[in-house]
């Protein structure tokens, strides 16, 4: 299954039964990929790449899709019209990347309903960060800032990714997520600007979301089964540490103009190194989450399932419709 973890015993295997004709195929693959072409869906490429991008699009296209259901939670207390619009509007974008990333990873040759059913069967994985709750306002400004911006710090080297159909989708996303971040902090400036009351809700919420923001980024490079052969393929351009830190060098400035404290009592600035230094990460936290024991794990795969059984109807409308298209233009 397509969601299994990549299995570097089978690629060997592999390898060592390939055919001369067999090998001459993967030279020619990894020639391209090193000169930067772009792989196409109807190229040759090897299994383990179409398997291991199949895993990684289709695990972005489900994060997109659950991470609709934090922020839909708070679409009808917004506070005001205006928020309420952005918010929509924010929402919808998120269905829109899910949709292009299900696209980008079908042309591999998996369907989006096979897809689909993985996530409700709890096969397939989403990001971690979508298993928190969204407790107050406040939540919404954050998840733009920090959950838009690491989803951008993690995005924008995927537009340069090797395989062509999700490079170009993630060019799209990528200006519609710079948005997102924008209008999340434009958010949390307004609340810092109100009531004692406002701005202790906007620490809160900082307070539950910066250490989950951080865990996006995946496990650490030695624990990362996956980073070095992505790498050598130009899936991913960059390892998950190294996003991780460039996140957090971006990100305190920005707190500081915002007035609030990331809750990390050993971030610093290390001259040296020309980085942040920051505390150790509850790994324990994250594979648990990963395993499926996020706080509304639960909760979000139960509303997934709902809104696929409630839409059934339209699936059902949209084929007729189809078939019925098909008939007339096969008459005519
Ligand atoms: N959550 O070997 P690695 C968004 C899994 S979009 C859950 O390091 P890899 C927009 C990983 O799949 C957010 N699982 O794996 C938005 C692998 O599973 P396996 C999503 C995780 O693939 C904003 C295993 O652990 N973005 O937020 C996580 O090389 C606001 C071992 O890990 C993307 O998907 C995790 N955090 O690197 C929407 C970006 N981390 O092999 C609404 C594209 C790791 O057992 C509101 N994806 N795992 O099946 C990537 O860049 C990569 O897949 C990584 C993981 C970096 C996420």
């Amino acid at each position: 299954m397509y969601t299994t973890e990549f299995d570097k015993k089978a690629a060997e295997a592999a390898l060592a039964t390939m055919s001369d004709e067999d090998a001459e195929l993967v030279a020619a693959f990894e020639a391209r990929v090193a000169n930067d072409e772009f792989i196409e869906p109807n190229d040759w490429m090897p299994d383990a790449y179409r398997k291991t991008l199949t895993r990684q699009i289709s695990q972005h296209a489900h994060s997109e899709i659950v991470g609709m259901l934090p922020e839909g939670n708070w679409l009808t207390r917004a506070p005001s019209l205006s928020r309420k619009a952005i918010l929509l509007a924010k929402i919808q974008d998120e269905g829109g990347h899910g949709l292009y990333l299900y696209c980008a990873a079908e042309t591999l040759g998996t369907s989006r309903e096979e897809m689909i059913h993985a996530l409700h069967e709890g096969r397939a994985k989403y990001s971690t960060i979508f298993n928190y709750p969204s407790l107050n306002w406040a939540d919404i400004g954050v998840i733009g800032w920090l959950v838009d911006g690491a989803a951008i710090m993690n995005q924008v080297p995927l537009q340069r990714t090797s395989y062509g159909p999700y490079a170009r989708s993630m060019v799209r996303i990528c200006k519609e997520e710079s948005f997102h971040q924008r209008q999340g902090y434009d958010l949390l400036l307004e609340m810092m600007k109100g009531t004692p009351e406002q701005k202790a809700m906007v620490q809160d919420a900082v307070n539950r979301w910066w250490w989950p923001s951080l865990m996006m980024f995946g496990p650490p490079d030695d624990y990362s089964p996956n980073t070095a052969q992505s790498i050598r393929w130009r899936i991913k351009r960059d390892t998950n540490d190294e996003l991780r830190q460039k996140f957090i060098d971006a990100t305190v400035p920005q707190a500081e103009l915002l007035g609030v404290t990331l809750p990390d009592a050993d971030l610093s600035w290390n001259e040296g190194r020309g980085h942040y230094d920051f505390g150790a990460l509850a790994w324990d936290e994250f594979y648990a989450v990963v395993r499926g024991d996020g706080p509304t794990a639960k909760e979000r795969l139960k509303a997934r399932r709902a809104a696929w059984d409630e839409g059934a109807w339209v699936r059902e409308a949209a084929d007729t419709y189809a078939a019925k298209q098909t008939a007339a233009r096969a008459a005519a």
